[in-house]
């Protein structure tokens, strides 16, 4: 099997996730996965900064909902660090779309729709860099 190396990548519970008192559940696989937490945070999102982690997606017709919901509550935001964990945390995630995602992921068991589907995670190496400083500096990441 190809080795990915130790890698870093950026999850966040959204709003949705904070509201439905899921936090510590979300923690938790992760937590049994063998994944370490290497910093984390709670905080809001203003919507200029919810429009600005977003910029891919501008165009998108769904670009003005996301970024209200994604600034409509607290977030919490870590980073997470283990072997492969970029591809890791988007198998325990599930698919975008909770009705698509495959029984037993996060996605799949506690999200309500595929835009409010509780946690987000990096889709790759240099996202997860842009991602990860974004929100902490290397001095909040503990290594
Ligand atoms: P993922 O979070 O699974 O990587 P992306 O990057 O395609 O999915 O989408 C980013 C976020 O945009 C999703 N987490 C979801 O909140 C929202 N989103 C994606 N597709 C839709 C859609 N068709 N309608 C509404 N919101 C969407």
């Amino acid at each position: 099997m190809h080795r990915m190396g130790k890698q870093r990548t950026l999850s966040i519970v959204k709003p949705d996730g904070v509201r439905k008192g899921v936090v510590g559940d979300v923690v938790r696989r992760f937590e049994t996965a063998g994944i370490r937490i290497a910093a984390m945070r709670m905080l809001r999102l203003t919507r200029a900064e919810a429009e600005g982690f977003y910029a891919v997606h501008r165009e998108r017709p769904f670009f003005g909902s996301l970024t209200e919901f994604m600034s409509s509550g607290p977030i919490v935001v870590m980073v997470l660090e283990g072997e492969n964990v970029i591809a890791r945390n988007r198998e325990l995630m599930g698919a975008t779309d909770p009705k698509k995602a495959a029984k037993g992921t996060i996605r799949a068991e506690l999200a309500d729709n595929v835009e409010q589907n509780i946690v987000h995670g990096s889709d790759a190496p240099e996202t997860a860099a842009t991602e990860i400083s974004y929100f902490f500096s290397s001095l909040d990441i503990v290594s």
